[in-house]
């Protein structure tokens, strides 16, 4: 069928969309803006972009602003609920569209993104019980407060009971602007205390990538293997390395998510129907599958693993990307 015409605020360029992020340090939220700003692009959207860079009351401040200046929409990228919803309220109040990926907008008039963090999951502690045999020791990252992370939390709570030969001997984790650093020095430590640990549960690729450090720092990787979440190219390099720890990760793609977050945003901006709860499927991807497909950057996994590319989610209608 031929493709919608393009509505004038889009033709005519006078849409801006607000984007407020609680993080950009780090692979993933780098792609991801990069995703954001390609669609933004392809739609000839104006793309208003800030971070709190970590400070929470930075971001709300950064919200407040966006409301204030009436962006025709407005996406909230991560944050704590308790810091973003009251600002979410007045854009629900104004009207203003808003899409809120990775945190609970609190109000049904949001449209609420995320990927599938309960899948995420299940897929990476999936490989992991594959190679453990279901039993041994285990050290999980995590950092409560965050949304994904607390979904995928919920998984790993579930994935004990249901296998109780697997023993959390450790937790650890801290989200800051060096994370992947700072992990590695708690998982060097726990690694010392645990010395029959079999596997790290690292469901961030910061996290996944401070896990593998430590494993190797500490010469450890015939022992201990890591699993973990998210993909960029720098961590298939990390994951593909000669004797790496990191042997499975379930992911997005980062990139894509972020368009989608754009595409949602835009929608609203023209009066479309949008699902109130849209949600990206990952897919697992192993150490194995990259060594045998000879996959060094994103480009070649999404053209190994098409699924990772959605353009079904918040599909625009006069676009033709
Ligand atoms: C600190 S939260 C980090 C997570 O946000 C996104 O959901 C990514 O998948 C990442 O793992």
């Amino acid at each position: 069928s031929p493709a919608a015409s393009v509505p004038a605020k889009f033709a005519s360029g006078d849409v801006k969309i607000a984007l407020v992020r609680q993080l950009s340090s780090g692979d993933y939220f780098e792609q991801w803006l990069a995703g954001a700003e390609a669609e933004a692009k392809a739609l000839n959207v104006t793309l208003q972009i800030s971070s709190g860079d970590g400070n929470n009351d930075k971001q709300a401040l950064n919200l407040e602003q966006a409301v204030n200046q009436k962006a025709d929409a407005i996406i909230v990228d991560h944050g704590f609920a308790q810091t973003v919803q009251p600002a979410i309220k007045k854009a629900a109040d104004a009207d203003i569209p808003l899409v809120a990926f990775d945190v609970d907008p609190g109000t049904p008039k949001a449209v609420a993104l995320s990927q599938d963090d309960h899948q995420i999951a299940e897929q990476a502690l999936g490989a992991l019980k594959a190679d453990t045999g279901g039993s041994g020791d285990v050290i999980y990252v995590y950092v409560a407060g965050f949304a994904p992370l607390d979904r995928r939390n919920e998984t790993w709570t579930k994935f004990k009971t249901d296998n109780p030969g697997i023993k959390q001997v450790a937790q650890i984790g801290v989200v800051n602007s060096s994370t992947a650093s700072a992990v590695a020095d708690q998982a060097k430590a726990a690694l010392q205390a645990n010395p029959g640990t079999k596997a790290i549960f690292a469901p961030y690729d910061e996290f996944a990538k401070g896990a593998t450090l430590a494993v190797k720092e500490l010469g450890l990787q015939s022992k201990v293997k890591v699993y973990g979440a998210d993909i960029s190219t720098a961590d298939i390099g990390v994951m593909t390395e000669p004797n790496s720890p990191w042997v499975a990760t379930s992911t997005t793609d980062p990139s894509n998510v972020g368009r989608v977050a754009v595409r949602a945003a835009a929608l609203l901006v023209a009066g479309e129907q949008v699902d109130p709860a849209l949600m990206v499927p990952p897919a697992l991807v192993t150490q194995q599958q990259l060594r045998d497909g000879k996959i060094t950057n994103i480009t070649q996994l999404t053209q190994a693993v098409p699924a990772l590319v959605t353009p079904d989610v918040a599909h625009v209608p006069w676009s033709a990307s």
